[in-house]
């Protein structure tokens, strides 16, 4: 298939054409997910202009410090495709890795503004009042952006690995990965990584930025093939029956249990260390007693 081929496979995709017909689906949501400054708005600028044929910043890039997106936005590709900016992961704090889950299961509307929850129930909250407009005609592909940039410790790479296994339990699709910044080193190395955790689709570009978007050919088409075999992935799953509003309620049990979980953690861990103050106490009494 050639690059042109796949571009407009790409642009003419419906879910409507699918053997089973759309199933209760509109639109396919690429949903970016991954730490901060790794590349997920450079990415979808990228694809964007692979598409449109002109450069511009439709998600707005920031400096890896710099000012967190408070708003989960989409973006529009074709008719039936968007690509979701999600917000970037600034710690493994149990409660923003909780709400990350909830953005990815598609459980917090989009174009909303993101308060950072506290707490569980901040969150369960969160969640009720968004499921008064419920939204389950979105069919989700979780997308990790990792910035080959990023040298990893074995504890990092453990967390990448449950946040990967369980973006795959959420949604029902193991993540792809695309390796932004491929051109700075490291690439071997953090490729081996996801191939080590059984990432079937691994991408690898150096996205396009506002300082530097000359056309290179080997980018647009790693960014043609990335889509297409996203497409491709959701044609295949469309072969079989599926149920949209089931598939949400799964999703939102997965979240309310991960919430529940981390929460009971925290309270043995609060136990735990409580504990620990009132043995030392107990010891540093008993030996001013002696004295
Ligand atoms: N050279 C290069 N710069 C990149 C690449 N991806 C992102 N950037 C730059 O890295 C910074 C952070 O990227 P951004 O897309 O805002 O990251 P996000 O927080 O994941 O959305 C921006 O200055 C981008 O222009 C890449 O593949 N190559
Ligand atoms: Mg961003």
């Amino acid at each position: 298939m050639t690059p042109e081929d796949m571009k407009v496979f790409v642009e003419t995709f419906s879910l409507n054409r699918c053997r089973l017909g759309n199933q209760g689906y509109n639109r396919v949501l690429i949903q970016l997910f991954g730490y901060l400054g790794h590349g997920k708005s450079a990415f979808i600028n990228s694809c964007k202009y692979v598409l449109g044929g002109e450069f511009r910043i439709h998600a707005e890039e920031r400096n890896a410090n710099g000012a967190l997106s408070l708003v989960r936005r989409s973006y529009r590709l074709t008719d039936g495709v968007a690509l979701v900016d999600n917000r970037g992961l600034p710690t493994a704090d149990w409660n923003e890795v909780g709400l990350i889950y909830a953005h990815l299961g598609n459980l917090i509307s989009l174009e909303q503004r993101i308060e950072w929850p506290g707490n569980y129930n901040d969150i369960m909250t969160w969640i009720m009042n968004n499921d008064l407009i419920p939204n389950y005609t979105d069919f989700i592909v979780p997308v990790l952006i990792y910035s080959v940039t990023m040298t990893a410790s074995e504890s990092e790479i453990a967390t990448l690995r449950t946040l990967l296994e369980n973006a795959e339990q959420l949604t029902g699709i193991k993540p792809f990965v695309v390796l932004t910044h491929k051109s700075r080193g490291g690439l071997t190395e953090v490729r081996s990584i996801f191939e080590d955790m059984g990432i079937n689709y691994i991408f690898q570009v150096e996205n396009y930025t506002q300082g530097n978007h000359s056309r290179v050919r080997a980018t647009h088409e790693e960014i043609l093939k990335f889509l297409y075999e996203v497409l491709k992935d959701v044609e295949c799953r469309m072969e079989t029956r599926r149920n949209p509003l089931q598939e949400r309620i799964d999703r939102m049990k997965f979240i309310l249990d991960f919430a529940h979980k981390k929460e009971m953690e925290m309270e043995r861990g609060r136990n735990h260390a409580l504990q620990q103050a009132q043995q030392r106490r107990a010891r540093e009494d008993r030996r001013c007693s002696i004295m």
